[in-house]
């Protein structure tokens, strides 16, 4: 009696489960952690997608990609990068610089990227290291576009999780780069915070990154924000102000000297030094299981500075809005991935009825928002 009483719970929990858990509209399966990430979720949903550990007794060549050149980083650099310089010690990640001649160059470090082997959208990082001592190091853990979507440095942006100079090594700073907002006009978008010690201890550096919006930390505490918001820049088109909605690949580099790490010369005392990394980890969020509710309706519709372009006040959902469905006279039109549009190919002098419709990771749509009067010119 009693165990049929059990087993009768048991279904209606198990009923109840299903029922409860709803059906992803879009078929989104849910994510499973993969096995060599020493932290395999984080609160909040996060599932561990791609990991180094540095475990191993030599880089692992199917997750990094040595670049080896004398080339200055595009910042009158002077290391020349090879592969003898980075090694896996005690389960770290050690890039060593040394003050070595070297194919015409006065110093020598490495540099690895994940480009083609780990590249990544809308996820959370997490890298923990342990900055160099020296003036003229420069170190970075940052982000480049896989594709470049909207062509050539800067217009398809840089994440720049957290970069360290050796002559300032108080601070750790996190910068973003666009064709607006790039270090060539001035106009980088970046923030600094004070970290006494960065060079002596190791700390988690990370970057959350979703639709619009990218944060970077230090061990939990906000170092960045940055949003897009295009009321502000409604004379621009959003992937000029904020590109951030394509692939991009994570990069690891110690550089000496430049146009930032060298402003004050280098301390040739210095070498060898190192920067080392502990892990990096890369968690995306199980929209499958988690996400539950349909996004808010978009709001607010308003006309652009820019021709024939409108925005409108970003939806808010439990999981974040993956892109928003346009309509055009009631009928679907195409697809915008941030709250901001312009049209084109639309018949000159007609006037359109507009509405926006915001979908979410699951596929999860929103109402219809209020129709908005367009004329096309
Ligand atoms: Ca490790
Ligand atoms: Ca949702």
């Amino acid at each position: 009696m009693k165990k049929i009483l059990i087993i009768a719970l048991l279904m209606f929990i198990l009923v109840g489960c299903e029922k409860d858990s709803g059906e992803v509209p879009n078929g989104l399966l849910p994510l499973t952690a993969i096995d060599d990430c020493d932290e395999p979720t984080l609160e909040g949903g996060w599932t561990c997608i791609w990991a180094d550990e540095f475990n191993g007794t030599e880089v692992d060549e199917t997750k990094w990609n040595f670049e080896v050149n004398g080339s200055g980083g595009g910042n009158n650099e002077l290391q020349y990068y090879t592969r003898e310089n980075a090694s896996i010690v005690d389960g770290k990640l050690v890039i060593t610089a040394k003050k070595e001649s070297y194919l015409g160059k006065d110093y020598t470090s490495s540099r690895l990227t994940t480009k083609y082997k780990g590249t990544f959208e809308y996820v959370r990082i997490v890298v923990r290291a342990k900055n160099p001592v020296g003036r003229g190091t420069w170190s970075a853990i940052w982000m480049m576009p896989l594709m470049n979507a909207y062509g050539g440095w800067p217009d398809s942006g840089e994440i720049d999780i957290m970069e360290y100079v050796g002559y300032d090594p108080s601070y750790v700073h996190s910068t973003i780069h666009t064709e607006k907002f790039n270090h060539n006009l001035n106009t980088q978008i970046g923030f600094g915070r004070l970290v006494p010690n960065s060079n002596t201890e190791f700390h988690d550096y990370e970057l959350i990154w979703s639709p619009g919006y990218l944060k970077t930390m230090v061990d939990g505490e906000t170092i960045g924000e940055f949003n897009y918001v295009p009321a502000l820049t409604s004379d621009t088109p959003y992937p000029e102000a904020f590109p951030f909605d394509q692939e991009f690949f994570l990069i690891l580099n110690l550089a000496i000297g430049g146009n930032w790490g060298g402003v004050q010369g280098v301390d040739t005392t210095a070498f060898p030094t190192t920067f080392e990394i502990d892990y990096a980890r890369v968690y995306k969020q199980d929209y499958a299981t988690l996400d539950k509710e349909k996004p808010s309706e978009p709001e607010n519709i308003s006309l652009a500075q820019l021709k024939n372009t409108i925005y409108w006040q970003k939806s808010t959902d439990d999981y974040g809005v993956a892109e928003y469905a346009v309509y055009l006279d009631g009928e679907f039109h195409k697809y915008a991935n941030l709250n901001q549009i312009t049209f084109s190919g639309l018949n000159i002098g007609q006037t359109y009825q507009v509405q926006i419709q915001a979908v979410d990771f699951v596929g999860r749509a929103s109402s219809l928002s209020e129709s908005f009067s367009l004329m096309y010119t």
